[in-house]
């Protein structure tokens, strides 16, 4: 029980970081099948915890959140950034949700590479069980995939640094690349990427790294047709071109962010993305 406690607790403290309020956290947790007097527990705990912290200003910690979301500086210009030392046009911009296409992300010998280094190691994509924090097969999904370690290989090692100079946020709060492989009729159901606060799985996720606050998907190779990247809630497609990324971030974990989205069906030839999800703290 000590440990369900601390697990609870940890939750509630990483929600209420993020800005949610205490009274639908404690419904939720007691919907997720706690206990409500080991809930109101927790909760004052947690409560009493953030007063006094707000009381007595203590410094950040050093593992806290990087305060903001990730995001390229578009202030003074939208058309392009430099990141690590390479130009990279930018094709699209929203700003609600914010999402960025970027042109020339990789070089198609870069996107070749990572198909080739990928391949060995693709096996049926899994998705988180929120309900477990564990992984399961989702007829949602019916991509292959793989991921590398941080910093695997040079060219991982290159694009994260890329990545993390494009959308300004730290290379240690990145997971590992993740390679997906879609064959024809394949595809990713819209979903979020976030994990649900409301999920009891979530806590132990979130354990390591904190929520997911964005999102990169790098399209390595180009499907002759369908494979784009749909945001149901405002009507977008992002066309899988070669070497082009999309990025997109979500400043909270909950549908306001309107950051569904989905891998739409390849209807011919294949598609190959690399994805990268940016966490709120080191992923270590
Ligand atoms: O492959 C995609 O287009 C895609 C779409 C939605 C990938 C992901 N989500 C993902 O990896 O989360
Ligand atoms: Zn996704």
């Amino acid at each position: 029980m000590a440990n369900a406690n601390t697990e609870l607790l940890k939750w509630i403290n990483e929600c209420l970081a993020r800005g949610l309020a205490a009274d639908a956290l404690k419904d939720t947790a007691v919907q997720a099948g706690w206990h409500p007097g080991i809930v109101d527990e927790a909760m004052a705990e947690a409560l009493g915890a953030s007063d006094a912290a707000a009381e007595t200003a203590i410094p950040r910690a050093p593992d806290a959140p990087v305060t903001g979301i990730p995001g390229p500086d578009l202030s003074e210009c939208a058309n392009w950034v430099d990141a690590d030392g390479r130009r990279i046009y930018i094709s699209a911009v929203v700003k609600l949700p914010r999402i960025v296409v970027f042109q020339n992300f990789l070089e198609a010998y870069e996107c070749d590479e990572l198909i080739e280094l990928a391949k060995p190691r693709l096996q049926r994509s899994l998705t988180i069980d929120n309900a477990t924090g564990g992984e399961q097969l989702h007829k949602a999904r019916t991509s292959d995939g793989m991921f590398f370690r941080r910093g695997e290989f040079p060219l991982c090692e290159r694009i994260e640094r890329r990545i993390a100079a494009a959308v300004r946020w730290p290379v240690e709060n990145g997971e590992g690349l993740q390679v997906l492989h879609y064959h024809h009729g394949a595809q990713y159901e819209p979903h979020y990427d976030y994990f649900d606060p409301a999920q009891p799985g979530t806590a132990k996720i979130i354990q390591r790294g904190g929520q997911r606050v964005g999102t990169v998907v790098m399209y390595l190779a180009t499907p002759a047709r369908g494979g784009g990247t749909s945001f149901p809630d405002i009507g977008l497609e992002v066309a899988p071109i070669k070497g082009s990324a999309v990025f997109f971030a979500y400043d909270k974990p909950h549908p306001d962010s309107k950051t569904l989205h989905g891998g739409s069906p390849v209807t011919q030839g294949e598609k190959y993305v690399a994805t990268k999800w940016l966490r709120e703290r080191e992923f270590a």
